[in-house]
């Protein structure tokens, strides 16, 4: 019997220079760092529990927003994808990134006019949803198909409004369930598949992070975590108040695949 391959989290630590992040929906509040990085400890914790291997990628303390890692790659069992995120102050993030997965992947970079955040793609099964935000374009897109077509995968397009990134608006709470703000993102273009929406006041509550049969979650929204929970989904909370002030959520700060 050959043992199966270990499942890895990337991760990257908290910068320095966070305070100076990307905001776009979300009012700029003091960013205490140091409970950013206790927040941020503790999520990698829950990785570790949830079984998968986490590694740091080389800490970036002058770019602010680099503990987002999640932006900067597309990882399938076929291909890595690195991107050219939307946001010129975060394309200096995509290098260091791109050397690790190197070793994992074969690796195929995006190119100007490109740009795409990883934040706006949902994998379900082989479909990659990708959300027409202000952070991914059309060239993006075709770029993001160019590369993944040869592996079965299709890319769908998906309107957005009101929010950052596709997976802020929605994102996988089971391999048949989603979490979904309809506010924010049309529930028809998944079809039939199963949802649970957030509670009308907890909006940012849609992004959830699964993990080996459990759902990573902020402590933030209790009653969209108990509407998750009826539905039978195991949900595990942590404390992300500090990474939310910089817009950003539970599946931003990973980028999990299969080694
Ligand atoms: C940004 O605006 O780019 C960062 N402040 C937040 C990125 C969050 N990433 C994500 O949702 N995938």
């Amino acid at each position: 019997m050959t043992d199966a391959p270990p499942r890895i989290a990337l991760t990257r630590p908290v910068s320095d220079a966070m305070a100076g992040c990307e905001l776009t929906h979300v009012q700029r509040a003091p960013i205490d760092v140091a409970l950013a990085r206790t927040q941020h400890r503790a999520y990698c914790a829950a990785l570790c529990d949830a079984g998968l291997h986490v590694i740091d990628v080389p800490h970036a303390p002058a770019l602010p927003d680099s503990v987002f890692v999640e932006d900067t790659s597309v990882v399938l069992d076929e291909v890595a994808v690195i991107t050219r995120p939307g946001a010129a102050s975060r394309r200096g993030e995509v290098d260091a990134v791109a050397e690790l997965l190197a070793s994992y992947r074969t690796v195929v970079r995006m190119r100007e006019p490109a740009t795409l955040d990883g934040g706006d793609v949902l994998r379900i099964g082989q479909t990659l949803f990708v959300g027409s935000s202000g952070r991914s374009n059309a060239a993006g897109m075709a770029q993001l198909l160019e590369a993944v077509k040869p592996f079965g995968y299709r890319v769908v397009p998906v309107p957005l409004t009101g929010c950052l990134h596709l997976k802020t608006a929605v994102t996988a709470v089971a391999s048949d369930l989603l979490l979904i703000n309809p506010q924010w993102v049309d529930r028809a273009v998944f079809g039939d598949m199963r949802s649970v929406e957030v509670s009308p006041d907890e909006p940012f509550a849609a992004n959830a992070l699964l993990v080996e049969e459990r759902v990573i979650y902020p402590t933030d929204f209790p009653k969209t975590a108990a509407a998750m929970r009826a539905a039978g989904v195991r949900v595990q909370a942590v404390d992300v108040s500090e990474l939310a002030k910089a817009e950003g959520g539970v599946t931003c700060c990973s980028i999990i695949f299969t080694a």
